[in-house]
């Protein structure tokens, strides 16, 4: 035998290309490609299926304490099970510092969480929440040194958020280490003294949670987050983005040459805040910040991912269940300020896209690997070993039925959660069998690896987050910049 594994008679779907071929793979990668490959030691018959790049998941929760400290359902086992039957090998989740912690402390507990659980392969990116002299001027480096390339940001929640003064100086630590700064844009003030008004006068039903997270708290915290980018000349990542206002600013930064990338989510293309206004709590099913918008919302978040405005899809996913470990914690009527944010969408990720994006005739096919795999791999410092079908690559791959008809419920999920925001939707095309690093995690609907089989990556910093060198003038002539904090 020449081969591992042999994937005979599909079609591989790259960024770029459709090819009919064979995938040749052997200690877990790709090493040949074509037709006419010699024997495997198994062989999978692929005919009128397509083999695409396993998706990157580079924005999920899992295992991950929230601000109000309520505790993800899902561990690093259901996370990484339910990711694999959504066609998905890898994940890049959160290592969340709390006020006071070290980084190190902080990675090595989630470090401990994920090994001996995760069957896909996971990376981590941290969350920033104390940005602190020794954090920045020492931890920070070391942790980017490791192979975590990219941190999060909070610009709201009272446990997390950062001022503009803290963020500038985050930028500009991230500048120097070309670490890549991820922010959650929402203007903190206004969500409070919209909160205050509607529990005020009585409005406290989960439906109320869109109203205080107005569109225009995100579109103005997107401008602010870009400005200050700009200022310090810091490539920026503005993640799960929810409305047209917000899209427009970063569309915008991109047409005057700034170095601004962007995500948005399922929640985003498949909900409204019609959702949110359900009979008594049902609605805190579908809390999450920001918050789904409407009909018009929607389109143009779909004509921003064509378009490549946004270059990466990922989940969000943070499964909170709708019991009182999650939703309820508060208790069984709590107001929408109580409810945590979140919303469930590791697994059905790229099954939704690839419906309604690639069957539904709005996005090219190589647009879907390009969004779920590639541009993720390459904008977090994983391309080529992942993102892609290319021989040397790791053999991370997905063969879809294009045809199979699902309808998604909560009993066909592998997650840990007790509903699904998507209950009931009919979608056609399904990853069936789904392999990382040459090992077949999932074949026939059923898991084929054992727990802590998945591995850490460590990530190289990426060019994404090399500064362009553009440095507004005032600050390039009055403070040196470059010599000064370079
Ligand atoms: N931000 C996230 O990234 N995920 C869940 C909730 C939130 O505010
Ligand atoms: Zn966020
Ligand atoms: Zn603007
Ligand atoms: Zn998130």
């Amino acid at each position: 035998v020449s081969f591992d594994l042999v994937i005979r008679n599909g079609e591989t779907v790259t960024a770029t290309e459709k090819i009919r071929q064979d995938v040749g793979i052997k200690d877990g990668q790709i090493v040949a490609l074509g037709t006419g490959l010699g024997v495997g030691r198994k062989e999978i018959d692929a005919t009128g299926k397509l083999i695409l790049p396993g998706g990157i998941d580079a924005h999920c929760h899992v295992e991950q304490m929230s601000s109000s400290g309520i505790m993800t359902s899902d561990d690093f086992y259901s996370a990484s099970v339910s990711a694999a039957f959504g066609g998905t090998t890898t994940i890049i989740p959160f290592a969340a510092q709390h006020r006071g912690q070290s980084l190190r402390t902080v990675v090595d507990d989630y470090m401990a969480c994920a090994k001996p659980k995760a069957v896909i392969d996971y990376a981590f990116h941290l969350i920033i929440s104390d940005p602190t002299d020794a954090v920045m001027g020492q931890e920070l480096p070391a942790m980017i040194a490791d192979g975590i390339s990219s941190f999060k940001i909070y610009m709201t929640y009272d446990a997390l958020k950062l001022d503009d003064y803290e963020i500038l100086e985050v930028l500009s630590t991230a500048r120097k280490e070309e670490a890549l700064v991820m922010v959650h844009a929402e203007n903190h003030d206004v969500i409070r003294w919209l909160s205050e008004k509607l529990l005020s006068q009585g409005n406290g039903d989960p439906k109320y949670h869109a109203v205080s997270h107005s569109r225009i708290a995100e579109s103005e915290a997107t401008h602010r987050a870009i400005a200050l980018a700009e200022l310090v000349d810091t490539p920026l990542f503005i993640v799960h983005v929810s409305s047209e206002e917000a899209l427009d600013e970063i569309r915008r930064s991109q047409s005057r040459g700034l170095k601004v990338m962007a995500e948005t989510c399922p929640q985003y293309l498949f909900l409204t805040a019609k959702d949110l206004d359900k009979e008594g709590m049902v609605g805190a099913k579908f809390c999450c910040s920001p918050p789904p918008r409407d009909e018009k919302a929607q389109e143009a978040i779909w004509e921003g991912l064509i378009d490549g405005s946004f270059q990466v899809f990922s989940s969000d996913h943070a499964p909170y269940r709708f019991d009182e470990t999650g939703k309820l914690a508060a208790g069984p009527n709590p107001n929408f300020k109580q409810i945590a944010n979140g919303v469930p969408g590791l697994e059905i990720r790229m099954p939704m896209l690839f419906s309604a994006g690639v069957l539904g005739k709005r996005m090219d096919l190589h647009r879907f690997v390009e969004v779920t795999a590639t541009n993720p791999a390459k904008i977090y410092g994983l391309y080529p070993r992942k993102g892609t079908i290319e021989v040397g690559c790791d053999a991370d791959l997905a063969v879809w039925d294009p045809e199979k008809e699902v309808r998604i419920s909560i009993d066909m999920l592998h997650d840990n959660m007790d509903y699904t925001p998507y209950e009931g939707t009919e979608i056609t095309g399904w990853p069936e069998t789904v392999i990382s690093r040459g090992r077949i995690v999932v074949e026939d609907n059923d898991l084929k690896v054992d727990r802590g089989t998945g591995v850490y990556l460590k990530r190289e910093r990426s060019s994404a987050a090399k500064p362009s060198g553009n440095l507004v003038p005032e600050v390039n002539s009055q403070l040196n910049f470059n010599a000064k904090i370079l």
